[in-house]
């Protein structure tokens, strides 16, 4: 990790104290407020592989807080990251050093949300599942869905420009966010919460906010389009033998389901056997599958007329069957059902993390490649000694797991190894940038680049973006006080 950087003031008694003022809602280990192991759930990651030293947290409950505390920091030359729900998988959330911790947790009212339109604004701190519970009940949707979606803040959601798991429906926040109101490092409140769809007037700044990870200014609340929930949703798990049938079947569920296919997601044997081994851990071991394979996928619909979704999505599953393209499938006969079945692949994260120290590599290549991608660093990692076969439990790796949104050509690659070692990472980095960068992917398809891939980021975007990227940092952040260490370095 980089080292702590002198330009930054150290936390003291008197910055603690004058935070303190501004923010009531401080606590700190400086004081005596708060333990460390207080404040180890601020400092550490979800991963638990980064621990940061913050010994302040500060939990504005107003955007004028937010400002105030920012230009103090500013002023005095105190390093602050930016924290929403602290889901992030690439220590982007977390302190490296002793930042400030700048936690939006206490932001989190919705403004307003217009019926007509669909556009729903709301404060940063708003959890994603509290905000789609709202839309719900008015028959609309929040156009993100993630499995950290019980934890993460919207604002971070933004911040970070997550995927997840409709995106292949509605979407990235890059089209659905209409506008953001932004805290500037030097405090200054950027009021861009437009509500417009349409606005050819000049740059459009928020863009640059969605996916800047915290690094040029905290997004203390968002505009969004919020579609009309679908009325009839289904969805349907296969087995099938090979990575080939598995791009086959989506080539024919996009033909048979046309507009109302809203996911489809993909994971390997390994995947399922790690959520399996999780679930029969937690009693709730079932029989799905009359046949398994070496893989399963995921079709989800959504459409307004259930009649009508389920003659599409019968007719798809006789196809499949009839042409022998799958082994197995199940269809979810009701709402529990629904929920199991999604659950196969919402919680391979969950398992593998419960399995052990995980890797995660969050890459993009053309749909064709990506399973490639997994079984080369399953070759990579045989011969480099730790892996034997597909893994056994005393490691030094126990699982290489490939999942992900087909329907984005986005890959996650679990590595789940008995300990986190210099030994392990050496052999999988920068060995994975190389393979995804020589089938021109992207390094970070939704997780972004945190303290974990910046780094790298040469694997993924050339020279001059990178001194374009540099540029816009310095002209919001001259001091580099915000989320430092990460991201671009
Ligand atoms: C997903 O499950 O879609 C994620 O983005 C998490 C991936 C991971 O934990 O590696």
């Amino acid at each position: 990790l980089p080292p702590r950087s002198d330009k930054f003031a150290k936390p003291t008694q008197d910055h603690l104290t004058n935070l303190k003022s501004i923010a009531s809602s401080t606590l700190s280990t400086l004081d005596g407020s708060a333990t460390a192991d207080e404040l180890k759930s601020f400092n550490d990651d979800w991963m638990n592989k980064y621990h940061g030293k913050g010994p302040i947290v500060v939990k504005p409950k107003t955007t004028e807080e937010v400002s105030k505390v920012l230009k103090y920091c500013y002023d005095n030359d105190l390093a602050v990251v930016p924290q929403g729900g602290n889901t992030g998988l690439v220590g982007g959330s977390n302190p490296i050093h002793d930042e400030i911790i700048l936690n939006l947790t206490n932001l989190n009212q919705i403004r307003s949300f217009d019926e007509v339109s669909g556009v729903l604004v709301a404060d940063g701190g708003v959890i994603l599942e509290a905000a789609d519970h709202f839309l719900a009940e008015k028959g609309f949707i929040f156009p993100l869905d993630l499995g950290a979606k019980g934890s993460c803040h919207i604002g971070g959601n933004v911040a970070t420009n997550a995927g997840g798991l409709r995106l292949l429906r509605y979407g990235s926040l890059h089209g659905t966010v209409l506008g953001l109101e932004v805290v500037l490092p030097d405090g200054t409140i950027w009021n861009g919460l437009s509500k417009l769809r349409k606005d050819n007037t000049g740059f459009d700044i928020k863009q640059l906010f969605i996916g800047s990870e915290g690094t040029i200014g905290i997004i203390t609340a968002i505009s969004i389009l919020c579609p009309r929930r679908p009325s009839a949703m289904n969805v349907a798990v296969f087995s099938l033998d090979s990575y080939e049938a598995v791009q086959k079947v989506f080539a024919e569920a996009k033909g048979h389901l046309g507009e109302i296919l809203s996911a489809f997601e993909f994971f390997d044997k390994q995947s399922y056997a790690l959520v399996k081994k999780h679930q029969e851990e937690n009693g709730g071991e079932r029989k799905v599958f009359e046949t398994e394979g070496d893989f399963y996928c995921l079709i989800e619909t959504g459409g307004s007329n259930s009649e009508h979704d389920e003659a599409k999505l019968t007719g798809l599953l006789e196809h499949l069957m009839e042409n022998e393209m799958v082994l197995d499938g199940v269809l979810a006969q009701d709402s529990t059902q629904f929920q199991s079945l999604w659950s196969l692949r919402e919680l391979v994260p969950e398992s593998a993390g419960k399995a052990g120290s995980v890797y995660k590599y969050d890459v993009s290549v053309p749909v064709g490649k990506m399973y490639g991608l997994v079984e080369k660093m399953r070759t990579k990692l045989r011969e480099g000694g730790v892996l034997e076969g597909d893994g056994n439990k005393d490691g030094p790796i126990r699982a290489v797991a490939g999942y992900g949104h087909m329907g984005d050509g986005n890959l996650h690659i679990n590595i789940v190894a008995n300990k986190y070692s210099d030994e392990v990472e050496k052999i999988i980095e920068p060995y994975i940038y190389e393979i995804v960068s020589e089938n021109e992917g992207s390094i970070s398809a939704e997780h972004g680049l945190g303290v974990m891939k910046a780094p790298y980021i040469g694997y993924s975007k050339n020279d001059t973006s990178i001194e374009l990227m540099r540029k816009i940092k310095t002209l919001f952040d001259p001091k580099g006080l915000l989320n430092p260490y990460k991201y671009i370095i």
